[in-house]
């Protein structure tokens, strides 16, 4: 449901920058030999030519389109050039994509907060830095700069800047779009990836003008062009109207175009919508749209999926666990990557599916997706999916024995924070004093992938164009030359201005080590230290009953959290849904509790020599407090 909120008072400069034919570009980056040629990217199941998902430019001018097979395609476009997205585990492997996608976002993120919204577009907030552009040169400058300072289409947007006409507002975008422009330009010699963008005052209208140019163009969306832009919009091409909204808006109101949306007033559009929905139509209406560019560079989850249409439908629980294991083999990979990288911990798994029955008397019964607390480990992760799916498949048939088959089936790893600060003594001490992992199975209980221990690699060291310097640059020239770096101001009228953890105690005894080997609940009380983190369940022998949702923003908010007590024997106690754990305070090393700071320590004493009174956390100095992510503005 789209959320109405209030923009804030002072002007903001937001831009949105989308990636031209993505997964195109990677492949052609690889294999230079494409570049110019109609190419496009095909998926993995190669039917009729595979199903095309990403065209470039120039076979969209023969009417090539991402709808199209390949077979279709090649009709139309003879020498199109298929390119099949590469494979792993016997579906589409897109980390080649994200990577690239992840060496563009560090050259975008350098200049004010980012916002990666999908593999291949982002959202900047360049407020800051369009006001200090501003300050340190105001317009009247701006008339004495040499003009062979700046290339051709800066000048562009300079010249713009200098109109008198144009208020702080409109000269703080036209700053925005020199950093664009810059920004794009520096993505492009150092990726050889070129870009679109939309720059406007708020995310809404900067998404809506990054797909008016393509290739390599940017618009820009002064506040007097924002009632000619949103006039002649469709609402269908709003973001968030593309659905029933969308339909009801053209069925029910008779609105086609946003700017129809102007005729209502607000309380009517409440009255059929409610009262937020109803805002926020009015709002988007008028171009307002509050939402702030959320600090982030990492996705917000990670997931992988495998359709399986007609006749390739799974119809028996082998086939299906065999599908579930090889993407939870995927997943595992990459929530390990992210943690070893990043330093980001997944604490919620979902399975959703897409199926169907036999002479369905409920056809309208979907298929529940299903979610649990996430254990790390790939073997942990395939065992709760298929668990999942289990469920799911239960709920799904309800009392009818009856044929069945998946279409579909996707597993996903979701909210995701940042490891808890204060833990790396921990880990370090962990990683410091774990043998082999041999030995630690050995131990039977503790197994090195239960433990996910990271490196502090940093994000940005992910993706390095690896290209020697002088091709790069050689290559570039000439790109660069070819490839237009635009500006276009949507003015009224619509108007193109432009061209284009280590200490080595001797823990062999009662060590926090010899704790984690021993008791099947260690990681339990981490999970509870680290504001329970959920990192793994190790070796619990229950299944966490898990939960069920519609989508996977209703997992998020429903993902709820244990409650803790301490038993007849002094022991501290989780129950998660029916499932009990226990550990001893004799097992732990004092000296590792030693590493934590006194308030901390106190707290944990408390939890298995408890005083008195029930209540043991005291506001602003539990364990829970010391181990939460840091909030991030
Ligand atoms: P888009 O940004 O939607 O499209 P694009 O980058 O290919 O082309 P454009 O220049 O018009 O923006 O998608 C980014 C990549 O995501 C795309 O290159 C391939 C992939 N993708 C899919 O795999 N399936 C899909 O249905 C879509 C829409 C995209």
């Amino acid at each position: 449901m789209p959320i109405a909120r209030p923009e804030p008072q002072n002007a903001r400069v937001i831009a949105h920058v989308d990636m031209d034919c993505f997964y195109v570009q990677v492949e052609q980056r690889k294999n230079p030999d494409l570049r110019g040629l109609p190419t496009a990217v095909v998926q993995y199941n190669s039917w009729k030519g595979g199903g095309l998902i990403a065209v470039g430019y120039e076979a969209r001018k023969f009417g090539v389109k991402r709808s199209m097979r390949g077979d279709e395609a090649k009709r139309i476009c003879p020498n199109i050039q298929l390119i099949q997205v590469p494979v792993a585990r016997g579906k589409a492997d897109l980390n080649l994509y994200r990577n690239a996608g992840s060496e563009v976002v560090s050259i975008l993120a350098t200049k004010g907060r980012c916002e990666r919204a999908s593999i291949d577009e982002v959202y900047l907030d360049l407020t800051d830095a369009a006001e200090m552009m501003l300050s340190e040169t105001p317009p009247e400058v701006l008339e004495e700069i040499d003009e062979e300072e700046g290339n051709e289409r800066e000048e562009n947007v300079r010249e713009w800047l200098r109109r008198s006409d144009a208020d702080h507002q409109d000269k703080l975008l036209a700053c925005g779009a020199i950093i664009v422009a810059q920004l794009r330009m520096k993505a492009l010699y150092e990726t050889k990836f070129t870009c679109s963008a939309g720059i406007a005052h708020n995310k809404m209208l900067a998404k809506l003008a990054s797909a008016m140019h393509k290739p390599a163009q940017q618009t820009v969306v002064p506040s007097s062009s924002v009632k000619d832009l949103l006039a002649s919009l469709p609402v269908k091409k709003m973001k968030q109207l593309g659905g029933k909204l969308g339909s009801s808006l053209q069925t029910d109101l008779g609105v086609n175009n946003v700017g129809d949306l102007l005729q209502f007033s607000q309380e009517k559009l409440q009255e059929h919508y409610g009262v937020n929905t109803g805002t926020w139509l009015w709002n988007i209406s008028r171009g307002i749209s509050g939402d702030a560019v959320v600090d982030r560079l990492l996705p917000k989850s990670h997931g992988c999926g495998k359709t399986f249409p007609g006749p390739q439908a799974l119809k028996t629980i082998a086939s299906v666990e065999n599908w579930v294991n090889q993407l939870c083999d995927e997943l595992s990979e990459r929530i390990q990557s992210d943690l070893d990288q990043n330093r980001r911990i997944a604490h919620t798994l979902t399975l959703h599916a897409r199926a169907f029955k036999e002479n369905d008397m409920e056809p309208q019964r979907k298929f529940p997706s299903k979610s649990c607390p996430l254990r790390y480990g790939t073997t942990k992760i395939q065992e709760d999916a298929v668990k999942l799916f289990d469920s799911g498949l239960r709920d799904f048939l309800g009392s009818q024995h009856v044929g069945w088959g998946i279409t579909s089936l996707s597993i996903a790893a979701s909210k995701i924070s940042d490891l808890p600060q204060g833990t790396c003594s921990i880990l370090k001490f962990l990683q410091g004093k774990i043998p082999s992992s041999t030995s630690l199975s050995d131990a039977g209980e503790f197994h090195k992938e239960s433990l996910p221990l990271s490196s502090t690699d940093d994000v940005q060291s992910k993706g390095c164009t690896v290209m020697d310097e002088e091709v790069k640059h050689k290559e570039l020239a000439s790109e660069a030359a070819s490839n237009d770096i635009d500006t276009i101001f949507q003015a009224k009228p619509l108007k193109r201005i432009g061209s284009s953890v280590g200490k080595t105690k001797d823990v062999r005894k009662s060590s926090i080590l010899k704790f984690f080997q021993s008791s099947n609940s260690s990681f339990h009380t981490m999970n509870k230290a680290c504001e329970r983190s959920s990192l793994d369940q190790a070796s619990s022998s229950s299944f966490p009953e898990c939960e069920e949702h519609s989508d996977l923003e209703q997992i998020d908010e429903q993902v709820g959290f244990s409650e803790d007590r301490i038993d007849s024997d002094g022991h501290h106690n989780q129950t998660r849904n029916g499932y009990t754990w226990g550990i001893n305070m004799e097992n732990i090393d004092p000296s590792v509790l030693d590493e934590l700071p006194m308030e901390i320590q106190r707290e944990i004493r408390e939890w298995f020599h408890p005083p008195k009174r029930a209540n043991t956390s005291r506001k602003g100095s539990s364990i829970v407090h010391y181990f939460s992510p840091v909030k991030k503005g």
